[in-house]
């Protein structure tokens, strides 16, 4: 300490938080003695940190050539901890203060465990923390009096009670989320300088949350819609959030058309009517007045918007974003999630029953499937392509209704995401969890996608309303592993306890803390050369609204296209306006004849003429792209699937085990289903217990059906309409049946035939005569691995 420059007797300086000396040592005191020593360090230091930077030495690298590689901050070293603290007082430790923070360190950041509660062993208290005696009684004068306004303990439950509510994500609402991580398999470091592809086996954190966009926070998981695929991952570098939706394009070019195509879809605002539905008139009023929509609409129809399960789903981050590597290279990438569990539709009719059956049908799915061990795995790809390639494809990369067919660009594998960790509370954090587009790292970097670009503004601002204010990044479930030190201050629900009196930069008081990274540590975006018109408008090529959904539709098998067609009937039935259904189909004239038609003659009307395309360039023929199908991703085994196993008094016991405990051997989720829960007997060997019941539990709540022998056990089935609705609408539903000897006798009473409608064998119908038990069980897991029997459907369903 240089007592030349602040002589420790200036006592009135000192004590004053007004100002201090203008020029020279401020007149002595006698009381000097009498102040503590760390106040006068932090004085005399502070003074020196303000002298040891007498100008702004970087100023000059702000402007021009210059301002292209930023240099790092002056900084320099206090004298002592206490000279940026914000009390001289600070080391003053109790209980509740603790100790003082170690310099340059961030405690608002850390494991979720800091702020983990459990009450085990303690009692009630108040929020203050006061015991509470009574939590049955609120106080009153006398027994029967009227209730005290001095209840303060009534009172402050009931108000935290009345505020617990958040507002719901404007879209996106409804939705589940884990915990877990992302392992990289090899260095990425040629191609991307982002923290979690900088070595092979590196694990970076991830909180991932899967969602529907058009239903509210209490609407049905298997409405028609497409799903949110939204990634945060916890890097050294901060937090990258990875915003995607489960296909890979989307509705519309420009961030301008967003709240249009929101109020089109959600409920109609006079009577607040579909509930997560896209099948009503405002919606294709407007999709179909938006032709560049077609593409995502076939997507929209087709089964990928109907998935079995969050783990049976693809993932697209669905703009082109850039790769930037640490020489400043980038290059343009999409990024592709593959499910391990192979990706899987429902029935629409399934989907329907579902959610009366089980609203939270995928919500569940995802939890117990962590709960079991049976974690959920993707795989991620990356397409990667240079801004040369690009110029040559026939669409525009900066349009998020086209994408870039495999055939084009491979998928190259580079990672895999585990989920292994449910949360310990929904809403703190699958609720409060705040994802944004605009949290990119050094590494990742943005495309002119005009959609992309509106959506960096959206995501924090949306926060705003919904969680309250600006410092929702300090919510735990949001903050990042990174540290973080910046000027950004107060703000409603502020938890930092910020140190020092300096929030501003450049500073000097605080030794320039924080100083800028610099271009060698922080974020630099890439110098994209832009010198063009200030304009509004769009590319030529965006206006190709056809022929990448032309590409999508020869690429789907048969009964994809079916499905396709089924479902624009669906939808459009429900809507009223006869000219709203035409104008649909006029979209559809233009990708392709027999998907028009086919929806017209289910709507009853003649085909309209072709909309007009618009585009002044020819048409691309794209090759069918293989991959495009949802066949093209099998499950390679059946963890998880839910198999019912039908049981009644009289039941083959030994046989219903084994069939139980194979399944379960092969990572299955058997069930006994009985028609009511309790001991039945059984026929041969100890008597088993019912789980559930056919009533509580539908067939479409399984993948599979299993029915044992044992004679009496079938005619005591036989003699129940809930038994027989669960056997037809499992052979309707194309799922596989085991059923094993007289078992097979449901199938006449169900009314079902045991041979296909074409005439030849149901290979989905196991176990009939031609099998021993265990061939027969390796039959039926083989074809549960394939999902469905898809050979079975016709339109109507027969069954
Ligand atoms: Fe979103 N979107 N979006 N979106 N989006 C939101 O952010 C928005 C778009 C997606 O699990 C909101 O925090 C605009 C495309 C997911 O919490 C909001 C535009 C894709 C989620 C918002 C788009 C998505 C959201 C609502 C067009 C796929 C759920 C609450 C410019 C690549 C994230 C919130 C979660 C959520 C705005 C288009 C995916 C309002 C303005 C394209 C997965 O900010």
């Amino acid at each position: 300490m240089p007592p030349s420059r602040f002589p420790p007797d200036h006592i009135g300086t000192v004590m004053s938080t007004v100002s201090g000396p203008s020029t020279g040592p401020i007149p002595g005191s006698a009381q000097t003695k009498m102040l503590p020593s760390d106040l006068l360090k932090k004085i005399a230091g502070g003074a020196e940190l303000a002298a040891a930077m007498p100008s702004n030495a970087n100023k000059a690298s702000e402007h021009g050539d210059a301002s292209r590689s930023p240099p790092q901050g002056a900084v320099s070293e206090p004298m002592s901890a206490v000279v940026t603290a914000s009390t001289a007082s600070e080391r003053n430790a109790s209980p509740k203060t603790g100790d003082t923070v170690p310099v340059g360190e961030n405690r608002t950041i850390a494991a979720l465990d800091r702020v983990r509660i459990d009450a085990s062993g303690q009692p009630l208290t108040t929020d203050q923390g006061v015991p509470i005696a009574d939590n049955q009684n609120s106080l009153k004068a006398g027994l029967r009096g009227p209730t005290a306004m001095e209840d303060f303990i009534l009172r402050e439950k009931i108000t935290h009670f009345d505020h617990e509510r958040i507002p719901e994500r404007v879209v996106h609402a409804r939705g589940s989320a884990a915990h877990g991580y992302f392992e990289c398999y090899e260095s990425l470091s040629p191609l991307t300088k982002a923290a979690p592809f900088a070595e092979a086996g590196k694990r970076t954190p991830v909180f991932v949350r899967f969602s529907t966009v058009a239903g509210e926070r209490g609407s049905a998981d298997t409405a028609r819609d497409v799903r949110g695929f939204a990634v945060k991952f916890y890097t050294e570098q901060g937090n990258w959030d990875l915003v995607g939706n489960n296909i890979p394009v989307f509705f519309i070019q420009d961030a301008m058309k967003f709240p249009d195509l929101v109020h089109a879809l959600k409920p109609e605002p006079h009577h607040g009517m579909p509930q997560a539905s896209s099948a009503h008139d405002t919606y294709y009023d407007f999709v179909s007045l938006m032709p560049e929509s077609t593409h995502m609409l076939l997507w929209q129809m087709s089964d990928r918007a109907i998935p079995r399960s969050y783990r049976m789903m693809q993932g697209f981050g669905v703009h082109t974003f850039r790769l930037v590597n640490a020489a400043g290279e980038s290059v343009f990438c999409k990024f592709h999630w593959t499910p391990k569990a192979g990706a899987h539709a429902l029935c629409w009719d399934e989907a329907v029953k579902i959610a009366g059956a089980d609203p939270d049908f995928h919500r569940r799915d995802l939890w117990e499937a962590i709960e079991a061990g049976a974690y959920p795995e993707w795989e991620l790809g990356l397409q990667v392509f240079s801004e040369e390639q690009a110029e040559h494809f026939p669409f525009d990369v900066l349009d998020a209704t086209k994408l870039v067919p495999e055939e084009m660009v491979p998928v190259i594998p580079v990672g895999k995401l585990v989920l292994n960790r449910n949360p310990d509370n929904f809403f703190a954090e699958t609720e409060q969890v705040a994802f944004c587009v605009a949290h990119i790292v050094p590494g990742i970097d943005f495309s002119n996608d005009p959609l992309l670009q509106g959506r960096i503004h959206s995501y924090v601002d949306t926060q705003i309303s919904r969680l309250g204010g600006p410092n929702f990044h300090e919510i735990p479930i949001n903050t990042p592993l990174a540290p973080v030190h910046n000027n950004q201050r107060d703000g409603m629900h502020r938890q930092a306890i910020h140190r020092g009196r300096v929030a501003y930069e450049p500073n000097s008081l605080g030794g320039g803390c924080p100083f800028q990274a610099g271009a060698a540590a922080g974020f630099t975006s890439y110098p994209e050369r832009v010198a063009e018109d200030k304009v509004r408008g769009k590319p030529e090529k965006f206006a190709d609204h056809y022929a990448q959904a032309v590409l999508f539709w020869k690429s789907q098998s048969p009964i994809e296209r079916r499905h396709i067609v089924q479902a624009f009937r669906f939808e459009l039935t429900r809507v009223q306006t006869q000219a709203i259904r035409e104008r649909v189909v006029s979209l559809l004239m233009n990708v392709d004849h027999e998907l028009a038609s086919g929806v017209a003659e289910g709507l009853g009307f003649a085909l309209p003429a072709p909309a007009p395309d618009i585009s002044p360039l020819p048409r691309h023929d794209y090759p069918p792209s293989p991959k495009l199908s949802i066949f093209s991703f099998p499950a390679a085994d059946i963890k998880a699937r839910r198999v019912a196993i039908l049981i009644a008094p009289g039941v083959n016991g030994d046989m219903a085990r084994t069939i139980y405990m194979r399944l379960l051997e092969a990572g299955a989720v058997p069930r006994f289903v009985g028609r009511m829960l309790g001991e039945v007997a059984s026929a041969s060997g100890a008597s088993l217990h019912a789980e559930i019941s056919v009533e509580a539990a539908p067939s479409v709540m399984y993948d599979a059906l299993a029915v044992p022998e044992g004679s009496d056990a079938i005619a005591a089935l036989m003699k129940d309409g809930n038994v027989l609705e669960f056997v037809k609408e499992t052979y309707r539903h194309c799922k596989p049946m085991l059923l094993m000897g007289a078992a097979s006798s449901l199938l006449e009473k169900a009314c079902i035939l045991p041979a296909l409608p074409s005439g030849k064998r149901d290979h989905g119908i196991i176990g009939l005569g031609d099998h021993d038990l265990s061939v027969a069980i390796d039959v039926f897991i083989e074809t549960l691995q394939q999902h469905r029997v898809l050979a079975r459907e016709t339109d109507p369903p027969i069954v």
